[in-house]
C-alpha cells in the first residue's frame, strides 16, 4: 500500500535527512488507515515553503502546494470545501513558529478538524540555516555569527495556552510511533497539532540526535500535561524531553 503512496518525482532531501523517516511515517499511517477502511481520496495535503515542504512531490496524495507561513489556512479552507476530507498541514518551524504564528495562534480556537504536522528542525534550513523561534542560544550561523541570543519559543506550551485539544511531539526518526500518534491526530474530532522533532543534517546539527533524552508518555491530563511542557525548554541538551500525545481532550 506504501507503494500506491509513493510518486515518481526525484527525491532531492539532503540524503540521511530525516524528513525521509518523517515521509515513511506519514505513508505507514495513511496506509494502516486506508487497511482499516479508510479512503485513499479522502485523504488531502498543504504545504508551507521550506525542505519539508517537498512532501508534497513525494508523497501521492492531492493537495496544495501552499505559501511559507500559509499551510494551515489552505488546510482549513480544503476542509470547509470538503468536510469528507481528512486533511494533514505540513509545515516547517520557520513556516508555523514565525510568518504563520497568527494562523497557528488562532488554529486553536477555530478547532477544524485537521492535522497539523510540524517538521521542527530548529532552524530555516531551505534558505540557508538561519535561526528559527525555536533555535537554542548560542547557534552560530552566517547571519548570526556571534550565536543567537534570543530565547526560543516552547511551541508545546503555547499550544496548551492557546486551548489545544490535542498536541502530540514525536521524533521523526522513530517511524514506528510517530505513524501511530499521526494516525491518533487523523482521528481527533478537532485540530490535531503534531510537533516533529526532526534533525537538519547540513545546518543546526548541535541539536540532533537527541533520542536517549526521550522518553513516551500519554496524557491526558491538562495540569500534568503543563508539567510535560516544562520538561524541556528547546535550549538545554540535558533535559529530559517527553514525545507521544502530552494532551488529548
Ligand atoms: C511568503 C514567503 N516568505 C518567505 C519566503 C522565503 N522562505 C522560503 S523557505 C523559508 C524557510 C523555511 O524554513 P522552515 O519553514 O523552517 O522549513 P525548512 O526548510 O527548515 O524545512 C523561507 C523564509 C517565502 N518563500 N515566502
Ligand atoms: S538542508 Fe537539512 S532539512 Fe533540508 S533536506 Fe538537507 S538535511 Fe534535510
Amino acid at each position: 500500500m506504501t507503494e500506491e503512496l509513493s510518486t515518481k518525482n526525484t527525491n532531492t532531501w539532503c540524503p540521511g535527512c530525516t524528513n525521509f523517516q518523517l515521509l515513511a511515517s506519514v505513508k505507514t499511517a495513511i496506509a494502516n488507515m486506508i487497511k482499516k477502511g479508510m479512503k485513499k481520496e479522502n485523504f488531502a495535503m498543504s504545504t508551507g515553503i521550506g525542505c519539508h515542504a517537498k512532501i508534497f512531490d513525494y508523497l501521492n496524495i492531492s493537495g496544495i502546494y501552499g505559501l511559507h507561513g500559509r499551510a494551515i489556512p489552505a488546510a482549513i479552507g480544503m476542509k470547509l470545501g470538503n468536510p469528507k476530507l481528512n486533511v494533514l498541514a505540513f509545515a516547517g518551524d520557520g513556516d508555523t513558529y514565525s510568518e504563520g504564528m497568527e494562523h497557528f495562534m488562532h488554529a486553536f480556537r477555530h478547532n477544524s478538524d485537521i492535522t497539523l504536522i510540524v517538521h521542527d528542525n530548529r532552524d530555516f534550513s531551505l534558505t540557508g540555516g538561519q535561526p528559527s523561534s525555536t533555535t537554542q542560544q548560542g547557534y552560530k550561523s552566517k547571519v548570526q555569527p556571534f550565536g543567537e541570543i534570543e530565547r526560543p519559543f516552547n511551541p508545546i506550551r503555547i499550544a496548551l495556552s492557546a486551548g489545544a485539544g490535542f498536541v502530540a511531539r514525536c521524533n521523526a526518526r522513530d517511524i514506528k510511533h510517530t505513524a501511530e500518534m499521526i494516525e491518533k491526530a487523523v482521528k481527533y474530532k478537532g485540530f490535531a497539532f503534531i510537533e516533529v522533532i526532526q534533525d537538519c543534517i547540513i545546518f543546526n546539527k548541535g541539536m540532533n540526535n537527541l533520542d536517549k533524552k526521550m522518553h513516551k508518555v500519554n496524557n491526558s491530563d491538562i495540569k500534568k500535561a503543563w508539567q510535560l511542557s516544562e520538561e524541556w525548554d528547546y535550549n538545554s541538551k540535558d533535559s529530559k524531553i517527553p514525545i507521544g500525545i502530552i494532551f488529548s481532550r
